[in-house]
Parts: C-alpha cells; structure tokens; sequence
C-alpha cells in the first residue's frame, strides 16, 4: 500500500507526517488495481511530494460492496439517528484535534496559506460534521391529514449507497459537505476525492476508521474519466452528488441518465458579480471586493469574478481596490503573511494564463498584474481588467484564477440586464446604503446567493455558513448543500397509507 511521507518547512509545527494513502474500502487501506499509483505535486513548488493509490473501475465496484454490505448490516436504518449523530460530532473533534496536521496537508498539497487552512477550512469542516451530527436525529416526516379512512405518514429513508466526486480548491471542505449530510441521514458513501489534491481525505480516512463501522465511507482517487465515470453509471449507486466543472456536470447528468437514472445534485461553476452603487460604504466595498475574488486565489466556485461598479465613483473605487489588491501577499503557502497562494496545478495555471491572453488579446486592458508571480511553482499576479467589452471571453467563462474584471454601469435596469447576463448564477453581492434598493436588486439577481453589503477582508467566516443553503441558478447546478436543504439529497420519502375505517379481519 503506497505510504505518503511529507515534510514541512523549517520552523513549522508540524514537522513531517506518514499516512498511508491507497485506497481506503471497508476502513482498510488497499493498493489500486494493478498497484497503479498517481503523482501528486506541492503547486507552491511543481515538486512531486507523493505517489497515492489510483483506482480503477473494479475498485469502484469493490468499494460499492463494501458499502452495500454496511448499509445491510449495520447503518441506515440498522444504526439509530442519535447514534450516527453520535458518531459524526467524535469525527468532528477529531478533525479539532489534527487541525495543525489537516491544514499542513492541505497548504502543501493545495497551495493555500496555512493560517487560511487551519482557521478556514480544517475548522469549518469539522464545524460542518458537528452541524449535520446534530440532524442525525432531527429528519423526520409526516403525518399527513388526508380522510378519516386512514392514517397517512410520511418517512424520511436513506438512499442507500450513494456516490460523491469533490474537487480540488477545497479538498478537505469539500469532503465534509458531502460526509456530513449523506452519514447524517444513513447513507453509505463511495467517493472520489480529486487526483491532483487527495492528501488531506487520504490523512482523514485514518480518523474515520477510529469512528465509523467498516464499509460505511469509502475513499477512491483516481481519474475522472475512470473512477468519476464508473461512480456515476454505476448501477448500484443509487445517487451522485459532485462539484466541479459545468462540463463534467453534463457528463455525470448524462451517465446517471444513461444507467440507473440516479439522482444527481450538482454544484459548478459561477461568474458572479459584485455591484456597487454609489452610495456605498466604499471602503467596505473594496474590502469584498478583494476578499471574494482573491481568496483561494480565485479558485472559488462563488467569486465574484465581476466587479460593476456605478459610473459616477467608478475611478474612486478603481483607485481603492488597486491599492487594496496591491496589498495582496502573493507568495509561499508558510509564510506567516500569506494570503494568496499558487493556482493548484499545472493544468489551472495554464488555463488561467489562457483566459489572462485572450483578455489581453480581445483589447481588454490589464490594469494590474497579468504575469506569472515568482518563477517556481504555479503562481499568479492578482490581476485587474478594465475596458471589458460584456462579449469579451474573461466577462463570460468562468477564469477560477486571481483574475477580476471591472465594468462601469448607470443604473439599476443596465444593471440587471448585464449582471444576469451568463449561463451561470451562483452568487452575487450588492454593496448600497439603500438597503431598499440592495434588496430589490437581489430580488432581480439569478443567483443561489446573494450577499448585501458584506464584510470585510480576511474575516473569513462571513462567506458561506453551514446552516444556510449553497448551490446554483442556471448552468450553475442543481440542488442544495448545507443547511437543512442539503438533507433533501440524500433521503428517499416513503408514504404509508393506514388503514383505520375498519377492524383487522
Ligand atoms: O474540473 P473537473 P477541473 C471549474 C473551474 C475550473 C474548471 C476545470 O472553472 O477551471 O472547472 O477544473 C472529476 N466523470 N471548477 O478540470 O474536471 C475530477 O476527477 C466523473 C469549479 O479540475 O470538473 C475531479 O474529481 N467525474 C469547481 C472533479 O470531477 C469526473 C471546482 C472536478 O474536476 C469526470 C473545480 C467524469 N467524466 C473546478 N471528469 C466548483 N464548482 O467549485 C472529471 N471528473
């Protein structure tokens, strides 16, 4: 079973770490099929840092047994609700306890800033497993009024083996958001964690072994085209829930379709824009928008990628975001003052690099940045467009790099028209000291989420919250995660129908 053996840089708490990393079916750690492995690389660097289990479609199918086998025997309905509660708030702490661990893992393997890491997405993980330890025993049905012939009752039922493809910009946040509601509610889980940053759940399978029953959560990486496809044709998995790419989104539709006609949640992309009118508090304003763009290096489904700014303090917001953004740490993921770090693998930065050459050759104007940072690893300038035209390739496609364009509009109806404007719609923020107004614009916004007048840089805890609901308009997705929506996914309601009119014979 290939071993992982990381070391961190001088000076920091953590200094090395070994875990195995093969392929974690009925809390055992297995080699892939034909003990194929894949490399994984630190982005800050482009190094090889470990070589993890690749999985293949029999191992999908092996892992479906195992988790088949668990939901028979001991989870779903066979494990009472307060007991898996039980069992997710000890996963939770467990994740408290190996915070500093989680987060080197992720700030090597991802690329984000440690200090993000730890006080971001290792703490808002466990904080998402203790929320949904707290449902376990709180989704209930119904009992339905119909006729006094009968007694009707609704019951909440878990799917039963389902299936859940995460990306790479959150590793281990991802992960939780599909753990938590999908145990909570007495699923069995086979999952694909992302090729290109599968340390962290790798790291966590260990702590899942010290708490779950065997089989109840399985861990495969692998490609997508080989572990993510036969997740989501497979004929035993009942339902698939994924994040990432639109494009993949289709594919994954299309084979649930294609076999058992599973249901799919699907959380993609966005192009989400931040308007600012002219009575905003603008400090406020530059503050959002630099944290909702430059966070995560932009690699956040939700970033509010498009600035519009109302044209009367447009030159006075421009000059304050660009000294804000200018203030951006670009640089290693353990330097102490970290804030943006490496795009996450070769492949995004050359995408990105992409997007920034078709701004710049569709006559878009680099304002700021615009170049690669440094020359190891897989950084890049924060960078400001201005003089985009809505037509333009970096207004539409989603760029999931530290890259914003900034438009001018007049009021609200040219406000509206252009900010709705992109198949996608997964949020958007408005900043206005007319709260009248904010909130007539965010009933006009095709957008999962709105923010109003949100704030500031680096207070990290303001963007999303585990009790409120995520997901997308549009191409941006389907269904909700978090908050007691997310529930919805991973239950199968059954009506029973009482009879009461007469005596049993
Ligand atoms: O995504 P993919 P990529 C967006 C973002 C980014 C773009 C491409 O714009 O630039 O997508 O990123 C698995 N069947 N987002 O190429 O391919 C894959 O192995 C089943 C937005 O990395 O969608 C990985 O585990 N699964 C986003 C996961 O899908 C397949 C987060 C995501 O990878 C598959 C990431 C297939 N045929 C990217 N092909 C968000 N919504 O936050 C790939 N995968």
């Amino acid at each position: 079973v290939p071993q992982a053996s990381l070391t961190f840089p001088e000076g920091h708490s953590v200094k090395s770490l070994d875990f195995p990393v093969g392929l974690f079916i009925n809390n055992e750690f297995v080699a892939g099929e034909g003990g194929k492995t894949i490399e994984v690389k630190a982005p800050s660097t482009g190094k090889t840092i470990a070589h993890v289990a690749e999985g293949s479609a029999n191992d999908v199918d092996r892992a479906v047994e195992a988790a088949q086998k668990a939901y028979d025997t001991v989870w779903g309905e066979r494990c009472p609700g307060h007991q898996r509660g039980k069992l997710l708030m000890k996963l939770a702490d467990l994740f408290d306890e190996h915070n500093q661990q989680l987060a080197s893992i992720e700030a090597l393997d991802n690329g984000k800033a440690y200090s993000i890491a730890s006080g971001f997405d290792v703490s808002s993980a466990a904080a998402c497993l203790r929320y949904y330890g707290g449902w376990a025993d709180k989704e209930h049905g119904k009992v339905v009024e119909v006729d006094d012939s009968k007694l009707a009752i609704t019951k909440h039922e878990p799917i039963g083996v389902v299936g859940q493809i995460i990306p790479w910009n959150f590793p281990l946040l991802m992960f939780a958001w599909k753990l938590g509601p999908a145990l909570a509610t007495g699923n069995c889980i086979v999952m694909k964690t992302a090729e290109t940053t599968p340390l962290s759940a790798f790291y966590a399978c260990q702590l899942i072994a010290k708490v779950f029953p065997p089989g109840v959560v399985n861990i495969l990486t692998g490609y997508g085209n080989v572990v993510g496809a036969a997740i989501s044709s497979h004929m035993k998995i009942l339902k698939v829930a994924f994040t990432g790419s639109t494009l993949v989104g289709r594919q994954i539709m299309k084979a649930a379709s294609q076999s058992n006609l599973k249901p799919v949640t699907l959380e993609l992309g966005g192009k989400s824009p931040n308007v600012i009118f002219d009575d905003a508090d603008i400090e406020q304003a530059v503050s959002w928008g630099a944290f909702g763009l430059y966070f995560n290096a932009g690699q956040c489904c939700c970033a509010g990628s498009r600035i519009f700014v109302q044209e009367t303090i447009y030159d006075e917001f421009l000059e304050k975001l660009t000294a804000k953004v200018k203030s951006i740490k670009v640089g290693d993921p353990f330097a102490a003052d970290s804030f943006q770090g490496p795009a996450t693998s070769q492949l995004q930065f050359d995408r990105i690099s992409a997007h920034i050459q078709s701004g710049k050759d569709e006559g878009a104007t680099v304002h700021l940045g615009g170049n690669r940072h440094g020359t190891e690893g897989y950084f890049i300038e924060p960078t400001i467009f201005t003089d985009v035209q809505p037509t333009m390739k970096i207004a539409q496609e989603e760029i999931f790099g530290p890259v914003v364009v900034v438009q001018k509009f007049k009021d609200e109806e040219d406000l509206i028209a252009r900010a709705n404007d992109t198949v996608y719609g997964l949020a958007a923020a408005v900043f206005s000291r007319d709260i009248s107004r904010c909130l007539r614009i965010a009933n006009k916004l095709q957008a999962g989420t709105v923010w109003i007048n949100n704030w500031k840089l680096l207070s990290l805890h303001n963007q999303l919250n585990t009790q409120m609901p995520f997901g997308g308009f549009k191409q941006s997705g389907i269904g909700r995660e978090l908050g007691e929506y997310a529930l919805k996914n991973y239950t199968a309601v059954k009506a029973i129908h009482i009879n009461i009119s007469q005596p049993n014979p």
